[in-house]
């Protein structure tokens, strides 16, 4: 099935281009996308001896091993509640390896609720870290660096921290500071359109929750995406929130940080207008480090775009088409997770790296290649 991304022809793709140019009526530069395989598993050639796309239960990129490019690292259910974290070295599945495993009923993967990557203790290699539910309300925040025990960075205690009201989390460093330490960022929903973007500021060993904006006219279900990056270049990580006023128009707010105010400062630096996007439609949105986000649209009949919203100018996305596969070629459906940026190439380092399930344990990795000047098609 893989070659048949390699068999695009080019006029294709120019026609498809003009459709959806006039479809969506957003301006489509050059496409500068190319994707590659960089490995696929099976039960035979994996040396994780087969991959469960179930028991595949998130997965995070950045820094891990600290030799090369970013990676990708997978929180794996082993089942009897042994938790395994397993890496895949520049998203490369032939060298996917367990770093770390629980030990049988020693995790309970039904309280795992988010899991999200960052450098939280500040020594360059990035760490994951699992939000964790002990019940009753009592939240956890648990960090694994590299090579040595999971952290307890964080315990509410009971009745302080309702993880069901926890909607979204990011990670990205709030409040600078040296060394440079990942915070944790969560939007938290009060009920009633009331909302609330909580940061758990790291001390490196240890995380303090502290409530940095609030709104009562915030519809948290008409919030689709919810991204940290510092799209103001001042050292201090923003808040991307992707939002949905039906009608297919869709609006990409910015959360401008401040945090020696200790608060955000939001306003829309894009609006696509009624009729012009589809939310539906679109399976996932990352950080890229152009800087832009990009997000991952399913036209159908197994067609998927990918859309680079660049922040070329302060306050404002310019969106344009990066790439589509052509009817038939690329099951959104299938693709199970997706990462841009974060250096995950190394001959290329500005890319995306798509998670991609064929079924039968057998599991894809596709790179996309990114290139700044010149279509590659
Ligand atoms: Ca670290
Ligand atoms: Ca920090
Ligand atoms: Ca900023």
């Amino acid at each position: 099935m893989k070659k048949i991304f390699y068999k695009l022809k080019a006029p294709f793709i120019f026609l498809l281009t003009l459709i959806f140019t006039f479809l969506l009526a957003t301006p489509v530069s050059a496409l500068p996308f190319t994707p590659y395989a960089v490995g696929v598993s099976s039960a035979t050639n994996s040396s994780v001896n087969g991959w469960s796309m179930q028991n595949t239960k998130f997965v995070v990129s950045g820094l891990f091993d600290g030799i090369g490019g970013a990676d990708l690292a997978a929180v794996y259910d082993y089942g009897n509640n042994n938790m395994g974290i397993i890496l895949l070295p520049e998203g490369n599945v032939s060298q996917a390896r367990t770093i770390y495993l629980t030990g049988a009923h020693n995790w309970d993967m039904q309280k795992t609720k988010f899991v999200t990557a960052g450098d939280y203790d500040g020594d360059l290699i990035s760490d994951i870290a699992i939000l964790y539910d002990y019940g009753n309300n009592d939240l956890g925040i648990w960090v694994f660096s590299g090579g040595v025990s999971p952290s307890l960075y964080y315990k509410s205690g009971p009745n302080n921290w309702n993880l069901g009201s926890t909607k979204f989390v990011a990670s990205g460093n709030y409040d600078g500071g040296s060394p440079a330490t990942t915070d944790i960022t969560v939007m938290y929903d009060y009920g009633n359109n009331k909302m609330g973007i909580w940061n758990f500021l790291s001390s490196g060993s240890s995380f303090l929750p502290e409530l940095n904006y609030y709104s009562n006219s915030w519809n948290i279900t008409s919030t689709k995406f919810f991204l940290s990056y510092d799209f103001l270049g001042d050292g201090y990580n923003d808040i991307a929130a992707v939002y949905d006023y039906g009608n297919n128009d869709m609006a990409i707010w910015v959360f401008d940080a401040d945090p020696r105010g200790n608060r955000y400062i939001p306003s829309i630096y894009f609006r696509s207008g009624t009729g012009n996007w589809s939310l539906k439609n679109t399976k996932f949105a990352t950080i890229g480090v152009v800087p832009m986000i990009t997000m991952v649209y399913d036209y159908g009949n197994n067609n998927m775009g990918i859309w680079n919203f660049y922040n070329l100018a302060p306050g404002s996305f310019t969106p344009a088409l990066g790439y589509i596969s052509g009817s038939g070629h690329w099951s959104v459906e299938n693709t199970k997770y997706f990462y841009d940026g974060l250096f995950l190439n190394v001959d290329s380092p500005l890319g995306a790296a798509a998670f991609y399930d064929y079924g039968n344990s057998t599991i894809g990795i596709w790179k996309f290649s990114y290139a700044l000047s010149g279509p590659p098609l």
